[in-house]
């Protein structure tokens, strides 16, 4: 007998839909509440959206395959959920401000942040790959779920001038058990604050499942703090963006935080460092594998008569591209010195810090003079 229940509750009645406006073979369903947010969407768009999953896909496996090659220290795959990563950050406009975790690199990049500044990091060649201020999005964030809070204070500040932005925090299901995530939602729902909470539910949180995580959807939870709440298909890149529209237009109304769950599945490791196949059976992966947020958007493409060889041929094209230009800079991206790691610590000198780097230079010396 188990000492934890893995079972969802019962949660049918009265819960959340999921919505889902792209079926697994890409047709199309209707939805009232959320279709009338994709009014602008063009081929093009899709087209667009298309080339971004390519490429960012491309980046995760050349990151994935640099990691093991030596390059980088480690990297956190976001094998599977690239529509819900491009579907909300397009979504978002220019000034709105994110608050990312370690796995949205796919926001980050559609940001305006290169490949190679992003590697640099897991490279351990940079503290933080790009300037926030320039692109609108926070450094990747390693500590589950403390970007809540950041995301909820800068949206109370935005409330406070008078914006009209939104400023958007990104974390994952585990995430949602840390206390930082409630305090944020109480917080931003307190102050009617114009934060989105967006949270991918890839149904693991390391090791864990969700269904031992929550007795509920993550997407009701949400709703308890009093916060607007969809619950969509993550790997539908139309459901994400339309409800990603729709809950920034609430914030941007005035109506205050609003709260994504977008249902997905994390096709690879947690990390470079993680093997998922101790933890997980194999035919949950074969079973998500089938709802591919990239063949599904193919097949809507094919669906609606595109030309989809020339789209998928130009998405190849830009992921070579990128990939090229990743791979050469990341290989010959020089080392940062020793005394960096300590010299970016404070502003002013610090002597335990200095201490501990003296400590720390003596130790390396060790081995050049050893036997
Ligand atoms: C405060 C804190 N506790 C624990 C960890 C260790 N840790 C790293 S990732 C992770 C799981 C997070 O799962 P989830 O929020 O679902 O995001 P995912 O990794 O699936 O994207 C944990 C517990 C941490 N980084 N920070």
């Amino acid at each position: 007998m188990p000492i934890v229940s893995t079972q969802h509750m019962d949660v049918a009645a009265g819960s959340l839909p999921t919505h889902q406006l792209l079926n697994v073979d890409g047709k199309r369903i209707p939805d009232e509440e959320l279709d009338h947010h994709l009014k602008d969407l063009k081929e093009a768009d899709l087209a667009d959206f298309l080339r971004d999953m390519v490429v960012l896909r491309r980046m995760d496996n050349e990151a994935t395959a640099l990691q093991r090659q030596g390059q980088l220290g480690l990297w956190a795959p976001l094998l599977g959920q690239e529509a819900a990563q491009i579907g909300s950050v397009r979504a978002t406009e220019d000034d709105d401000f994110i608050f990312p975790s370690y796995r949205e690199h796919g926001v980050a990049w559609a940001r305006g942040v290169q490949a190679e500044d992003l590697l640099s990091v897991w490279r351990g060649a940079q503290a933080s790959g790009w300037d926030p201020n320039e692109v609108n999005i926070a450094c990747q964030q390693i500590v589950i779920g403390s970007q809540a809070l950041h995301a909820a204070g800068y949206g109370m500040g935005i409330k406070f001038d008078g914006g009209k932005q939104v400023s958007v925090a990104y974390f994952g299901d585990g995430a949602t058990s840390q206390g930082d995530v409630s305090e944020a939602m109480v917080f931003a729902a307190s102050y009617q604050a114009p934060v989105l909470f967006f949270c991918q539910n890839n149904q693991w949180a390391i090791s864990e499942p969700v269904t031992l995580q929550s007795r509920t959807h993550i997407a009701d939870r949400a709703h308890g703090f009093g916060l607007k709440t969809w619950r969509v298909d993550g790997n539908d890149i139309l459901a994400v963006y339309a409800a990603t529209k729709a809950a920034l237009a609430h914030a941007r109304h005035g109506l205050g935080p609003t709260f994504i769950e977008a249902v997905t599945y994390r096709m690879g490791s947690h990390t470079t460092a993680d093997d998922p196949s101790r933890y997980r059976k194999a035919e949950q992966l074969e079973e998500w594998k089938a709802k591919d947020p990239i063949d599904r958007l193919v097949k809507y493409l094919h669906e609606m008569g595109a030309d989809v060889q020339s789209y998928e041929q130009r998405a190849q094209n830009a992921a070579d591209e990128m990939a090229a230009k990743l791979r050469a800079a990341i290989t010959s991206m020089e080392d940062p010195k020793v005394e960096e790691l300590f010299s970016n610590v404070y502003a002013e000198p610090h002597e335990p810090t200095q201490r501990a780097e003296r400590n720390y230079l003596n130790y390396l010396a060790d081995f050049e003079g050893g036997e």
